[in-house]
C-alpha cells in the first residue's frame, strides 16, 4: 500500500479544544492550552509520522469576530491555513450550541473543495447540541457545494474516538511521500515556543482580563555552559495598572510563573536554565502593527 502525506488544518472557534486535539494525536505538548478563549496565536505545526504514512496537522489561533488589530492577525493567520491544507477538521464545542461566531466560520468554510470534517469536541459533556450543529450547517451551507465528508463525536482530553478520526483522516488524505523527515513532531521556532510556555503559565494563573492583554518576548537565548543557558524573556503589559498584577505582592506572581515555565522549558531543552523575567508596560501594543511583527503576529 502506498503511504499517505498531506496537511490537515485543524479550525474553529476559541477555546473549542483544537490545541488539546493536537497535544492528543502527538502525545506531546506542541501546542499551549488554556481555559481561556484565544489562547493559541500561532499556526503551529504538529507532524504524526506512522506506518500509514505523514499528516501535518496545523493548530491555529480561533477564529472570532475581532476587535484589534492582533485579533484581525489572528483570524487571518488562521484562515490562511484554510487554504494550505489537504483536508480540514471543522472543530466544534458540545458545551455550547452554534452561535454568530460559529455561521461566521461555517460562511468562511462552505464554498472550500476540500474535504471537511465536522469533529465535535468534548463528547465526555454530553452530546446534547451534537444535531443543533449538523443542523446548522446544512443550514448554512449550498448542499451542492457540500464539502462535508463525516461527523465525528470525540473527546480530545479523555481520547475518545481519536483513533477512528485518524482513521479517517488518513483515508481522505492523498497518496504521497513525507513531507518532514521522520524525526521532527514540530517546526515552530525554539524562542516562540520559549515564549508560548512563559505565556501559558501566565494564562493559567491570572485572571479575567488580563491575559489577553500580555505578550511574552524571548529577547535573549544565550548557551553560557554546554548544559546551561541564559534566558531573558519580557512580559508586556498594556496598561500601568496591571504591571504590579503580573509582579504580585512581593513579587511572588512573578516568580511562580518564572518557575513553572522554567520546568518546562528545562524538560524541553533537557539543560539547566536560567529565566530572567520583566515586565514590561506597552500601550496599546495589541494595535501596534511593528510590536506585533516584533512578536512573531505576522503573515
Ligand atoms: N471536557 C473537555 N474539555 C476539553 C476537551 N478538549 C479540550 N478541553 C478544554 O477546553 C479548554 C480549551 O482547550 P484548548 O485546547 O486550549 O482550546 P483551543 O481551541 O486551542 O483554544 P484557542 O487556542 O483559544 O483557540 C481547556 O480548558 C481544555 O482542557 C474535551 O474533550 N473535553
Ligand atoms: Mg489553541
Amino acid at each position: 500500500m502506498r503511504k499517505k502525506c498531506g496537511f490537515v488544518a485543524i479550525l474553529g472557534r476559541p477555546n473549542v479544544g483544537k490545541s488539546t486535539l493536537l497535544n492528543t494525536i502527538l502525545k506531546e505538548k506542541i501546542s499551549i492550552i488554556s481555559s481561556k478563549p484565544q489562547t493559541t496565536r500561532f499556526q503551529i505545526r504538529g507532524i504524526l509520522n506512522e506506518e500509514r504514512g505523514q499528516i501535518i496537522f496545523v493548530d491555529t489561533p480561533g477564529l472570532h469576530l475581532p476587535k484589534s488589530e492582533l485579533g484581525k492577525y489572528l483570524n487571518i493567520s488562521a484562515l490562511k491555513a484554510k487554504t494550505d491544507c489537504d483536508l480540514i477538521l471543522y472543530m466544534v464545542d458540545l458545551t455550547r450550541p452554534p452561535g454568530e461566531e460559529e455561521k461566521n466560520i461555517i460562511d468562511n468554510l462552505k464554498d472550500i473543495d476540500k474535504p471537511v470534517i465536522m469533529v465535535l469536541n468534548k463528547q465526555d459533556k454530553g452530546t446534547g447540541f451534537v444535531n443543533d450543529y449538523i443542523k446548522f450547517w446544512q443550514e448554512n451551507v449550498v448542499k451542492e457545494k457540500d464539502s462535508l465528508k463525516y461527523y465525528i463525536p470525540i473527546s480530545a482530553l479523555e481520547e475518545k474516538n481519536v483513533s477512528q478520526l485518524l482513521d479517517v483522516i488518513f483515508s481522505l488524505l492523498p497518496e504521497g511521500e513525507p513531507f518532514y523527515p521522520e524525526d521532527i513532531i514540530s517546526d515552530f521556532p525554539l524562542k516562540l515556543n520559549i515564549s508560548e510556555i512563559i505565556r501559558e503559565k501566565i494564562l493559567n494563573l491570572l485572571r479575567e482580563e488580563l491575559p489577553y492583554s500580555t505578550a511574552v518576548m524571548v529577547e535573549e537565548f544565550a548557551p553560557r555552559k554546554e548544559d546551561f543557558v541564559y534566558i531573558k524573556a519580557v512580559i508586556l503589559v498594556e496598561r500601568d495598572s496591571q504591571k504590579p498584577i503580573v509582579i504580585g505582592k512581593n513579587g511572588q506572581m512573578i516568580r511562580k510563573i518564572g518557575e513553572m515555565a522554567r520546568e518546562e522549558i528545562e524538560a524541553l531543552l533537557e539543560k539547566k536554565i536560567y529565566l530572567e523575567l520583566l515586565v514590561k508596560v506597552e500601550k496599546n501594543w495589541q494595535e501596534n502593527p511593528l510590536i506585533l511583527k516584533k512578536l512573531g503576529y505576522f503573515i
